[in-house]
């Protein structure tokens, strides 16, 4: 009898444990939202450096529209390819845990979708957050067709910081005069390098070294004392950028796992290369940077130069 009442007892916090788990994810699903997107990949007319080109985008916004989504929460992005390429659109960094038909790398998980055509991206953000990305996968077209994916932590759980003050995306990309896609089939037809860009932007914008530029400059507000996240992001076709703020140290926070370090610039690389050493911190292609207003002039100058061996090594 007692043997019995205790194998009952063992079904019972079975049964118990049962419930308590489907309580548990029904309450997580519960927060968990659903969010739906429309993006339109058409030529846009886009005036950089004095000209102004027939530019690929998406919803005729460069950068494209930044996501924005909790931890847990899934994405369906309609693509309607209103443009005269293929195009697919991938989500850089996300982990597809089943849903890999979604990842967008053009001929590896999908056909591309043809002019014309519409694709449904349909995926769950599960166990991540932090700064990542979207971009075109296919041929150049992600010279122009990008931008920023945020992924926050999921409702009522907090960063592994004090909540900054204010959050800025920071997307760096390069600009072509040229249409890219014509720059990428040059080099494929005579066998050379492509065409290196002809100006490195800041959110779409070439800093204010460049011809045309100055009034476009991007400016991030930030008061004494108060501490800001700068999402930074390498849309580089294939540069290696640093990031600094002049004369200021930040904080870098790239996952909860590793600590936060203090650094006065780092390098971002366009594809990871993890096997490659250097003297100076290399990110993976995104990183948060918390940064603290303290000694700032009120309107710092913002440029985008060039990575240069001899100078930084
Ligand atoms: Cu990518």
């Amino acid at each position: 009898m007692k043997a019995f009442s205790s194998i009952a007892n063992s079904h019972c916090s079975f049964l118990l444990l049962g419930l308590l788990l489907l309580f548990a994810s029904s309450l997580s699903l519960a927060n968990a939202e659903t969010h739906f997107h429309d993006f339109v990949v058409q030529a846009t007319p886009v005036k950089r450096l004095c000209k102004t080109h027939s530019t690929i985008t998406v919803n005729g916004q460069f950068p494209g529209p930044t996501l924005e989504v909790n931890n847990g929460d899934t994405l369906v992005v309609k693509v309607t390819n209103k443009a005269r390429y293929n195009v697919t659109i991938h989500w850089h960094g996300i982990r597809q845990m089943r849903t890999g038909w979604a990842d967008g790398p053009e001929f590896v998980t999908q056909c591309p979708i043809r002019p014309g055509g519409t694709y449904t991206y349909r995926f769950t953000i599960q166990n991540q957050e932090g700064t990542l990305w979207w971009h075109a996968h296919s041929s150049w077209l992600r010279a122009t067709v990008y931008g920023a994916l945020i992924i926050y932590p999921k409702p009522g759980s907090s960063y592994p910081f004090t909540k900054p003050k204010r959050e800025t995306p920071i997307l760096l990309g390069e600009w072509w005069d040229a249409n890219p896609m014509d720059v990428v089939m040059q080099a494929t037809r005579t066998g050379a390098a492509p065409n290196v860009s002809d100006a490195y932007t800041i959110n779409g914008q070439p800093g204010d070294l460049y011809n045309c530029s100055s009034k476009d400059t991007v400016t991030v507000p930030i008061d004494s004392g108060e501490t800001n996240l700068l999402r930074v992001i390498n849309s580089a076709l294939n540069q290696e950028l640093f990031f600094t703020v002049a004369n200021h140290p930040f904080t870098c926070r790239s996952s909860r796992r590793l600590l936060p370090q203090t650094l006065h610039h780092f390098s971002h690389h366009a594809r990871p290369r993890p096997n490659h050493r250097r003297p100076y911190l290399r990110q993976p292609t995104t990183s948060s940077i918390l940064l603290s207003g303290t000694c700032l002039p009120k309107r710092p100058r913002c440029t985008i130069r060039q990575y240069n061996n001899n100078s930084h090594s």
